[in-house]
């Protein structure tokens, strides 16, 4: 997408309006917090798709940061699904996007005390193999039943 823009402005000399109005700007990728919808995560993969958009990938820390900030500007609440999960195979992190693997720990997965003391999510085995930024947990990433009801976050 910024590649793109950026090849426009060069070709057209014009300038590049980035996002669609109510879109969240991160590095010239564009997400839409679906605070209006609820569903489960296979019905939430689908509904972005639908619009040909994806279910969203936090690439880096700064996404993530940026989400939070996000959700605190305009007082946004409930959890989101991420594009993720763990269903192919168990403990096996992926992103629809790309299909690329997510990554572990910090800064990205929220903590639980365990038997062991702290430990990072995920914890729920084969009962939670879907991507939750979880307000519960500080919007931290969070393994999920994937039949939970929760906002989707698209992603262009
Ligand atoms: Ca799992």
């Amino acid at each position: 997408m910024k590649a793109l823009c950026l090849l426009f402005v060069a070709v057209m000399a014009v300038g590049c309006h980035g996002c669609s109005d109510g879109w969240l700007d991160i590095n010239g990728v564009c997400f839409y917090f679906h605070q209006d919808q609820s569903m489960p995560w296979e019905d939430a993969k689908r509904f972005c798709e639908t619009s040909g958009a994806v279910l969203a990938k936090v690439a880096n820390a700064q996404t993530l940061r940026e989400f939070y900030e996000y959700i605190l500007t305009y007082g946004l609440s409930g959890s989101y699904w991420l594009g993720a999960s763990d269903q192919s195979y168990e403990g096996d992190w992926l992103w629809v996007a790309d299909n690329s693997r997510v990554n572990k720990g910090t800064p990205y997965w929220a903590i639980h005390n365990g038997i062991f003391g702290w430990a990072h999510e995920p914890a729920g085995g084969a009962d939670e193999n879907c991507l939750l930024l979880d307000e519960t947990r500080k919007y931290y990433f969070n393994d999920a039943n994937c039949n939970l009801i929760h906002h989707p976050i698209c992603m262009v």
